[in-house]
């Protein structure tokens, strides 16, 4: 009997452990997303685009790959809505096209290098 309950209740407290993670996981989601970003100018615009985006925790991009990190909660966001708000100021996410005007609008060095 004693044995029993204890089992019981080891096997709450790994569900409460589970539940716990998983939620911590969402709130704390990972994507990387290939970018057309070109340069400094970019990686700043990109920034405070995303800074100012609900759920966004943590960015990184690399220039030389031009993979943008994003840390967002998952609850606030979605990676789609990233993608968007990157499409939205010019660049390309992943298959998504940039927005045409916001990319006309883009200083010359940061066109993609076939448009320079
Ligand atoms: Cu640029």
């Amino acid at each position: 009997m004693k044995a029993k309950s204890l089992l019981l209740m080891l096997l709450f407290i790994s569900l409460a452990y589970l539940g716990m993670t998983q939620k911590i996981d969402k709130k704390n989601t990972l994507v990387v997303i290939k970018t057309s970003a070109q340069c400094e100018m970019c990686k700043e615009r990109i920034f405070s685009e995303l800074n100012m985006h609900k759920g966004v925790k943590k960015i990184e991009l690399s220039l030389e790959t031009q993979e943008l990190t994003v840390i967002y909660n998952g609850v606030k966001t979605s990676e789609n809505e990233l993608r968007e708000a990157i499409s939205e100021i010019g660049y390309s996410a992943d298959d998504i096209k940039p927005v045409k005007e916001a990319y006309e609008n883009l200083p010359k060095c940061c066109k993609k290098s076939k448009d320079q």
